[in-house]
């Protein structure tokens, strides 16, 4: 069988669709191309001496790893050239990176978090890379943070990629969201998972169930229910998985349903949730919605959230359209 490439698909939906101008064309092509070199350094790991700590905090007070910083780096090399960026920001950075004069600049915006799940990496769990793209808002020359505090339905892209047994890369442009798997040997992204869809049921949940005393009365009550099974009010038994990368039991999610919650609790009065908002909440927010699934902060739909701040933090209740709207649901009655 003949597969697609990603960069026939790209241009499929330039030429034929219209649905994409050549500048969010290499955007993704240079994004693929980043995660094609992440996934090598991933994949050779202590061979390449890039495991472990760097010995120094990201701004979000995180002990950063030394793939954090090399992922970082390649997202940024890859796409600072092109002339379609005006500004990129990331995890990793505390405030934006701007696009140096001798390169032009472009009208998009692009915010990813370079190695998610990053706690795994030592282990040889899978990690992933999560991207999300905006529109500079007009008359902005140098975007600074400001530019990026856009809602999330305002993402133009948003894809992420799994560094697993294989590499991923799943991708929305705004309608549906289509899967390439990288082949290691020819560097191609082919089309194998087209027209991904989540189912609106599940039986499957994943939550850090070590969290549970901090919970607030809702999730509390939601897993309750879960974990009692076909005796509870439920009447049916439900199973779990965590592989504690968001991007992994995202993908477990697109691939066969489940819900996934980060839920707000008070551990941290100071923090409301642990991912962040703008490169973890919203791209996968915008990736499962089009998937069909839905994605919440218990109270209100993540991608409506206006943000106020680049790495401001928020709940996450994340998945199959019937249990996401059953946890907002119980937010509503508590
Ligand atoms: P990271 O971007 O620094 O890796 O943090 C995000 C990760 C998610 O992938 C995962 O769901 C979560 O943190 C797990 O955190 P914890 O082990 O603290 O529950
Ligand atoms: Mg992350």
């Amino acid at each position: 069988m003949r597969r697609i490439t990603l960069t026939q698909y790209l241009v499929e939906q330039q030429r034929e669709r219209a649905a994409i101008c050549a500048d969010l064309r290499l955007l993704v092509t240079l994004v693929a191309r980043a995660v094609q070199a992440i996934s090598v350094a991933v994949g050779k790991g202590a061979l390449a001496g890039v495991l472990g700590d760097m010995g120094r905090e990201n701004v979000q007070g995180e002990a950063q790893k030394k793939l954090d910083v090399i992922a970082n780096e390649i997202l940024l090399e890859a796409n600072e050239w092109g002339g379609h960026l005006a500004a990129m920001a990331s995890e990793e950075m505390a405030a934006p990176h701007s696009i140096p004069h001798r390169y032009p600049k472009g009208e998009y915006l692009l915010v990813f978090d370079p190695l998610d799940g990053s706690s795994n990496i030592d282990v040889n769990i899978a990690v992933g890379t999560i991207f999300s793209v905006l529109r500079c808002p007009e008359g902005v020359a140098d975007p600074g943070e400001e530019a990026f505090l856009q809602a999330g339905r305002t993402q133009v892209c948003a894809g992420y990629a799994v560094y697993g047994a294989a590499t991923l890369l799943v991708l929305t442009l705004g309608s549906g969201v289509h899967g390439f798997t990288l082949d290691r040997e020819s560097g191609q992204f082919y089309l194998t998972h087209p027209d991904m869809s989540i189912p609106a049921d599940t039986r499957e949940y994943a939550i850090n169930a070590s969290n549970a005393r901090f919970w607030e009365p809702p999730v509390r009550r939601y897993i309750d229910e879960l974990n009692a099974g076909s005796a509870g009010p439920r009447g049916l038994n439900f199973n779990m998985r965590w592989v504690g990368s968001m991007v992994a039991d995202v993908h477990r999610i697109m691939t066969r349903g489940g819900i996934f919650l980060y839920p707000r609790d008070t551990k941290d009065i100071a923090k409301p949730g642990k991912l962040r908002l703008l490169y973890e909440a919203n791209p996968m927010a915008l990736i499962v919605e089009q998937a069909g699934g839905a994605a919440s902060d218990g109270r209100m739909r993540i991608l409506d959230i206006e943000p106020d701040g680049l790495h401001q933090r928020v709940a996450v209740i994340i998945g199959s359209r019937n249990e996401v709207e059953r946890v907002v649901s119980y937010h509503l009655v508590a």
